[in-house]
């Protein structure tokens, strides 16, 4: 089968939606780090309607630090690639066009190419899908994490850099030196604050490399906060076939998504702002509550079903939301106890909020794997459920169920251990110490909650670690010695509705 590319654009079947712009006029006036499925199914989409609404230089250079390889995927694209949207038995397809060069940055001569294109005075608005990890912070503190080895290593070889922070610093530098003026640098993922994780990671960065960088930073470059939005699963190999199908070419970069979107930016730009607004997206002076409502509502509950649902046997998070007794989990700890601790937010907008969600994780079209979510849990969960735990326990509330999901989790990343049946290895950079933990037989339940909960990257910060180590325990010890569902069903029950 022939690939999708500029020669094929013409032959695709006319139900499928191209460009509406003068593609082959387009310039680069943006650049994306972190190419993966979540940045062409949100920002590349939003992208491409803004340039239908106004055809102006905002093409798109996509950078990646690591895998998957452009070249593999996009580049004998033409960097063109199709999205499809799909709910129940609806799916609608359209091809993105916005992307016009794409960098793997993995040898000297890459690096540099990308370093190059971030220090072109066309550029002037970075946007950043780097995962939670990528920020190289610690979770609890939203500080730099000095242990991080990649983050030393660009701190000694910045010529090819291994993280976003090294590769914007040597841009930055080069913009410095050269007199250009900074960047917006907006990033998109779900970490709370994430302008203010990014400007802090970005200055304290400069800053241990010595020099007037971290200054001109500090005066020069915004970091508008963002909520971001939309649910992307990996792309799986049977999506390719299905959408190479309608398409009549393989695409190999395709995407799928939910047909839900929304995308809100702190009106805080440096330069020339991309008037994303023309294509729905909202500016805003803080996206602080948006924020709040979306990784404790939206996120915990996708967390909360995955993790309770690999317990249950659930491979996807549609079918851990069609279970019934974890929809009353997650609604009633999302209702009595989430909820009241989103201030900004009326009740009927959190009730709204409450629903909506649940009905988009159940989107059985969208093929969303417990494990896919149950990745890095531990970069996800502060924001997601400890955060506002802790404020429930800080104004006097129990919140039971909230400490259940902390339970859930930990029991997902135990499940890993010899101990508890080996039954999946997590993907999470503190697996291994839990793991290591669980297989320790001389910790009983309590000492082994303790122990876990004493990991000060996640349950640092002022966490009261205290007020939950003894739930956390019988939690612990009744979902991985004992069935699970029946204790799912206990712990609702005694809990008061
Ligand atoms: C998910 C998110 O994998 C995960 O952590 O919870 O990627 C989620 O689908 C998006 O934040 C939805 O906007």
């Amino acid at each position: 089968m022939r690939l999708l590319d500029n020669s094929t654009l013409a032959a695709l079947p006319a139900c499928v939606r191209r460009p509406h712009y003068d593609r082959p006029r387009l310039e680069i006036g943006l650049a994306h780090i972190g190419v993966g499925a979540f940045h062409r199914c949100h920002q590349g989409e939003y992208t491409d309607e803004m340039l239908e609404a106004r055809f102006g230089a905002w093409g798109v250079v996509g950078i990646n630090l690591r895998p998957p390889q452009l070249a593999a995927s996009l580049g004998p694209q033409d960097n063109l690639y199709s999205r499809t949207l799909r709910e129940g038995m609806q799916a609608q397809t359209r091809i993105i066009g916005c992307i016009c060069q794409t960098i793997d940055v993995a040898c000297g001569e890459t690096a540099g190419q990308a370093i190059a294109q971030l220090a072109t005075p066309a550029v002037s608005t970075v946007t950043l899908t780097l995962t939670e990890k990528g920020y190289c912070h610690v979770p609890a503190t939203g500080r730099l994490d000095w242990s991080n080895a990649d983050l030393l290593a660009d701190l000694r070889a910045p010529a090819v850099p291994r993280t976003a922070l090294g590769l914007l610093a040597c841009a930055l530098e080069r913009r410095r030196a050269n007199g250009l003026p900074g960047l917006a640098l907006i990033s998109c993922d779900n970490i709370p604050a994430n302008g203010t994780i990014l400007r802090n990671a970005m200055i304290d960065f400069a800053a241990a490399g010595q020099g007037p960088l971290a200054g001109w930073i500090e005066s020069n470059c915004t970091f508008p906060g963002t909520m971001v939005d939309r649910i992307v699963p990996a792309t799986s190999i049977e999506d390719i076939d299905a959408v190479s199908g309608i398409l009549g070419v393989r695409d190999n970069a395709a995407v799928t998504g939910e047909p839900f979107r929304q995308w809100v930016i702190e009106d805080h730009f440096s330069g020339e702002r991309p008037p994303w607004d023309l294509a729905g997206a909202e500016f805003v002076v803080d996206a602080r509550r948006h924020e709040l409502i979306k990784m404790r509502i939206l996120n915990a509950a996708q967390s909360t079903f995955s993790h309770f649902g690999a317990l249950l046997g659930h491979e996807f998070s549609f079918q851990a939301a069609a279970d019934p007794l974890l929809d009353e989990l997650v609604r009633r700890m999302l209702e009595q106890e989430t909820a009241p601790t989103l201030q900004d937010w009326t009740a009927p907008e959190i009730a709204r909020y409450i629903d909506t969600s649940r009905s988009r994780i159940a989107n059985s079209a969208i093929r969303h794997r417990c494990h896919q979510i149950g990745t890095d849990g531990s970069q996800k969960i502060v924001q997601r459920i400890l955060r506002p735990l802790q404020e429930q326990l800080a104004m006097g509330a129990a919140a039971p169920l909230l400490t259940f999901a902390v339970a859930g989790w930990i029991a997902y990343v135990l499940r890993g251990s010899h101990r508890f049946g080996h039954l999946w290895a997590a993907v999470d950079p503190w697996a291994g110490e839990m793991i290591r933990l669980a297989d320790d037989e001389r910790l009983d339940f309590p000492a082994l909650a303790e122990a876990v909960l004493s990991i000060e990257a996640v349950f640092g910060g002022g966490f009261p670690v205290d007020a939950i180590v003894a739930p956390v325990a019988s939690h612990l010890e009744a979902l991985l010695s004992g069935d699970a569902r029946t204790h799912i069903a206990a712990v609702l029950e005694r809990c008061p509705q």
